[in-house]
């Protein structure tokens, strides 16, 4: 039996999940709980494997498996694609968004196709591997459409004359772009997500809880810098209005007469235009620092 601070440990009071075996989401699945503070020996030529610090047991599989497995309770919670967790239609709920995997799935057709909307899939031809959210799709916008599923290379099927469109994933375009199709409709935008089943118990889904906190300390800490500059104390009012920090910015006054330190957090989408702004209010010295972990 293993321990943690504050919680014995047994077969009920554990948690069971699932995360890509090997591909796109693996690694950043691994480096998120090593973020989180949770050892685990990774044998990737292993099903499962222990964290050694925290109640935790994972299951490397497919990703198309997962949604299954958690729904079947074999694992209680799972790492997955949104793209997946919505073809699948098991019984799932969607915990947290986890920040990394992030892509679109979305309808692209030959680059000389004279495309205006929706309504050009009527009584086509579309391949994909989503046919489910495909279907879906269509079925809101009222069109009649032929889906063709395939289970890879989705991207050749116009230029060898299976289809008329396809439905893929796309994050840089440029797959799309060397087989001569154009995005003309984005059907679901997705990222990796935490999945749980609805079968966990109390102790479960404390130790979720746990868990969920760790992963929203970490995606906060990524989305927010540290900032450190110095002022001067003629513009510090209009400065610290810049950088609300968490209650207020820290104001320490320096050895030299008339400037003082200012030490605050802002926002990553912020960042640059604050920057600017306080270079404008004389501003110098602007350090910036990443942070490793968020509590507030
Ligand atoms: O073996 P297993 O079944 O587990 O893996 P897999 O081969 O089915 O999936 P994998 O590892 O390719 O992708 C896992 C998950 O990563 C997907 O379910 C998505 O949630 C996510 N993801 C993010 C992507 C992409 N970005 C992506 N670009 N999955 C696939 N692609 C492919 C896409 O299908 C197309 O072939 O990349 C190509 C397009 O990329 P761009 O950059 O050229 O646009
Ligand atoms: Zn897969």
């Amino acid at each position: 039996m293993t321990s943690t601070s504050n919680l014995q440990i047994t077969n009920d009071s554990k948690l069971k999940l699932a995360i890509q075996k090997s591909g796109r989401l693996h690694d950043d699945s691994m480096k998120l709980l090593k973020e989180c503070g949770i050892d685990v020996n990774n044998n990737a030529n292993k099903l499962k494997a222990d964290a050694s610090n925290f109640p935790l047991e994972l299951f490397f599989l497919r990703d198309d498996d997962i949604p299954q497995y958690v729904e079947d309770g074999v694992a209680d919670i799972g790492f997955v694609g949104e793209n997946v967790v919505y073809e699948k239609e098991k019984e799932l709920i969607i915990v947290e968004k986890l920040g990394f995997g992030k892509c679109r799935l979305s309808i692209a057709v030959g680059r000389s196709e004279a495309y205006t909307d929706s309504s050009f899939l009527e009584g086509k031809k579309i391949a994909t591997s989503y046919p489910v959210i495909v279907q879906n799709y269509l079925n809101k916008h009222a069109i009649k459409a032929e889906i063709h599923e395939i289970s890879g290379s989705v991207e050749i099927a116009p230029g060898i004359g299976l289809a008329h469109a396809i439905c893929d994933l796309v994050s840089s375009g440029s797959t799309l772009f060397m087989n001569g199709l154009k995005e003309v409709e984005t059907i679901l935008q997705s990222e990796a997500v935490l999945v749980k089943s609805n079968k966990l118990n109390q102790e479960q889904e404390k130790l979720l809880n746990k868990l969920v906190f760790r992963i929203q300390s970490v995606k906060k800490a990524k989305n927010n810098k540290y900032v450190l500059l110095n002022a001067p104390n003629k513009n510090l009012e209009e400065i610290i209005k810049l950088l609300p920090g968490m209650k207020s910015p820290t104001v320490l006054p320096l050895a030299n007469e008339g400037w003082s330190s200012v030490h605050s957090v802002i926002n990553e989408s912020d960042f640059w235009d604050i920057i600017e702004q306080l270079q404008a209010l004389g501003a110098q010295g602007i350090l910036v620092v990443p942070i490793e972990k968020m509590i507030i």
